[in-house]
């Protein structure tokens, strides 16, 4: 089978929210050699976009993006394996990161906490709909060099807002970057944020380059 058909076997596997037929067809990728890189972009991401078009246009519900979601998290549960293999050498550096308060999608930062993981970054994974007092708190406590704050409702945005006001409020030197599908260069430079990425990839070279000026002084 081409690399081709069973990314769209992943794709479609996800758009039905099939767990098990996505597990199947991820760890038979892996097995061919796929690189993980290629089963995300090509496939899982694809996937993701679809499940919300289909629930935009009506033809999907609640029930049906909640089976589409396990199956994704299925899928990005064993590539997130993949990219702890790839860890090594001390520390780069500390981020703490969650998903702002009100939205619990945090499939996507799942995925960034992995990647950054992989790539020997300290992660203080907060979770999902986390309250900007709690983003503050863990803050003083852990002093990161990044803040990443994720989010993929429209309505997030002005949470996110909420987060950097206070934590600029409460004088935290932290970098502030925000992700997830709602985020544009507009919405970052409205809030105060110092950076954004829509995507991952981006996202964790952008903090890559954040904390190298950073300790650079
Ligand atoms: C799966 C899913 C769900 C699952 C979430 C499961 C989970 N544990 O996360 C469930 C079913 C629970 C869900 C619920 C809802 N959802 Co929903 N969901 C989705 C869906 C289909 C996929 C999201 C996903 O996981 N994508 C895959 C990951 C890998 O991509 P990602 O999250 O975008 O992350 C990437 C980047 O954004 C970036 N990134 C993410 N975070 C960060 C952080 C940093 C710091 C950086 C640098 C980068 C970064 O890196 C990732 C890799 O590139 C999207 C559709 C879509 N196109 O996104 C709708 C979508 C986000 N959902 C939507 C809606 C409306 C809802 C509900 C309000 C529905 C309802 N009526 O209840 C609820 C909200 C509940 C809440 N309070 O949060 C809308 C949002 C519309 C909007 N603009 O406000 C979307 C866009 C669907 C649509 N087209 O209408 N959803």
């Amino acid at each position: 089978m081409k690399n081709e058909e069973i990314l769209t076997r992943i794709k479609n596997s996800i758009v039905e929210g099939e767990s098990e037929k996505t597990i199947d067809a991820v760890n038979e990728a892996l097995k061919k050699g796929v690189d993980y890189k290629d089963i995300l972009n090509g496939a899982i991401i694809k996937g993701a976009i679809k499940v919300g078009e289909l629930y935009e246009q009506e033809e999907y519900f609640l029930a049906d993006m909640l089976m589409a979601g396990d199956a994704l998290n299925a899928a990005m549960n064993i590539l997130k394996d993949s990219f702890i293999e790839i860890s090594e050498g001390a520390s780069k550096g500390s981020i703490l990161i969650g998903t702002v308060e009100g939205d619990i999608h945090d499939i996507g930062k799942s995925l960034i906490v992995s990647l950054l993981n992989g790539q020997a970054f300290d992660v203080i994974d907060l979770g999902s709909d986390v309250p900007p007092e709690i983003f503050v708190e863990k803050a003083k406590e852990f002093k990161p060099d990044v803040i990443g704050l994720s989010g993929l409702l429209t309505m997030s945005i002005s949470k996110m807002h909420e987060t950097i006001l206070l934590l600029r409020k409460e004088e935290i030197p932290s970098k502030i970057i925000i992700g997830g599908g709602v985020v544009s260069k507009n919405s970052c430079a409205m809030i105060g944020a110092d950076d954004c990425a829509k995507d991952g990839w981006v996202g964790i070279k952008k903090i890559n380059k954040i904390i190298s000026d950073t300790k650079r002084g």
